[in-house]
């Protein structure tokens, strides 16, 4: 590959990559009232982005209506509200009042009208509705089950079925591997993941890639690797110096955590990923890479502080749920630039990509439309991986 060979050549390192994500994370320039609303790009990987937020009550409001949106797979209506509700998150004030938000991207009638509403009374009706709703109420509960997804939620609340009770005793439901694995781990998977035993996950993992593949190499990802204090899940990757090395990392790191009693479950799934394929002419949800979905079991005494459960839950431990995807080393840059997240800035990197460089840019490759050629990955974030 044009990578392996300019590491033999030892070419410059290539930079389009790294210009092309400073652009596109680049804040106004001085001297432009960052502070302004009026300087908001309507692309999330060009706005600020902290874990602060100072305009919850609204965002909160907007992602009930996105959910609700999801629920009944309106995609478009569903975007619209997040997208409303990343422009907000990104403010660094308040906003107080309807006007202030005229200059601001990504926002239309119907947003403006829930957010003027919660503005106004503090809450929004046609939000009050739908949490006490019982088809919201219902989708909701069914859709935390690990395995359930908007359409098995629909198909059992058109079954008349509203718990879980009911769904367990019903006889015609057949519940696939995952979703019995989804009730039985129910406290435990639909609790959140703490930093604590993200960082101790960390390790194991580090540990079982190391013990089996001693050059393995385990990066954090996912919302952990934006310094949020909780999250869902753990999300890895996982990869070798040694191209092809990737693609019996993972069921050996999945052998060795078996080994260990920790594997509770197993989804793996092997690498559909073909170098001559690139670039893809339509962006994919998933990429090609090999990955797993587990639940690992994890044990107290390896947590700095303890786990994260309830008072009075003496077991010693939880389970948790654990992604790892394993590129060829040669994609670890945009690998992990596809899986930090968050979802709205992989979504607008991706657009402003393609808006405003005419590049296509997916997990696998940034592809150049102008030159059609494919632009190196970051050598220094393979650099960093591997010192
Ligand atoms: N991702 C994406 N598009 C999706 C889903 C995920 O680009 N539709 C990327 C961005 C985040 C990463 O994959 C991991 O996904 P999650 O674990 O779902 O997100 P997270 O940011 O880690 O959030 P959480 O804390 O809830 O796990
Ligand atoms: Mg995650």
């Amino acid at each position: 590959s044009w990578f392996t060979d300019s590491m033999r050549e030892g070419k410059p390192v290539a930079v389009e990559t790294r210009h092309l994500i400073q652009d596109a994370v680049a804040t106004p320039p001085e001297g432009s009232k960052p502070a302004s609303m009026a300087t908001v790009s309507q692309f999330a990987c060009q706005r600020r982005t902290t874990t602060e937020n100072s305009n919850k009550k609204i965002t909160d409001a907007f992602e009930v209506l996105a959910e609700n949106y999801e629920f009944n797979e309106m995609d478009g209506s569903c975007l619209a509200f997040r997208r409303a509700a990343s422009v907000l998150k990104s403010l660094p004030m308040a906003v107080r009042s309807l006007r202030e938000t005229q200059d601001l991207p990504c926002l239309g009638e119907h947003t403006k009208a829930v957010m003027e509403e919660v503005l106004r009374c503090g809450r929004s009706f046609e939000v009050e509705k739908l949490l006490s709703d019982e088809r919201y109420q219902t989708f909701k509960l069914f859709t935390s089950v690990f395995g359930v997804g908007p359409k098995t939620a629909d198909k059992w609340y058109r079954g008349g079925l509203r718990s879980f009770s009911e769904v367990l005793a019903d006889r015609s439901i057949h519940l696939n591997q995952m979703q019995q694995i989804g009730f039985l781990h129910y406290g435990d998977i639909s609790g959140v993941v703490s930093k604590a035993e993200a960082r101790s996950l960390r390790n194991i993992i580090d540990e079982a890639a190391r013990a089996t593949t001693p050059a393995a190499k385990v990066a954090l990802t996912g919302g952990f690797c934006r310094e949020k204090e909780f999250g869902h899940d753990v999300d890895f990757i996982v990869t070798t110096p040694e191209l092809g090395g990737e693609e019996t990392l993972l069921p050996k790191i999945i052998d060795e955590l078996k080994k260990q009693g920790m594997l509770l479950y197993c989804d793996y799934h092997p690498s559909t990923f073909d170098i001559n394929k690139l670039p893809s002419p339509k962006f994919e949800a998933m990429d090609h890479y090999a990955k797993c979905f587990l639940i690992l079991r994890l044990e107290g005494s390896r947590v700095e502080g303890g786990l994260h459960i309830a008072e009075g839950d003496n077991r010693g431990w939880r389970a948790v749920r654990v992604d790892l995807v394993s590129p060829p080393v040669d994609r670890y840059a945009f690998a992990l630039l596809g899986w930090s997240g968050s979802r709205q800035f992989e979504r607008d990197l991706r657009r402003f990509a393609r808006a405003k460089r005419g590049m296509l840019l997916d997990n696998h490759a940034l592809y150049d439309k102008n030159k059609a050629s494919s632009v190196p990955p970051l050598m220094e974030l393979y650099l960093g991986l591997f010192v």
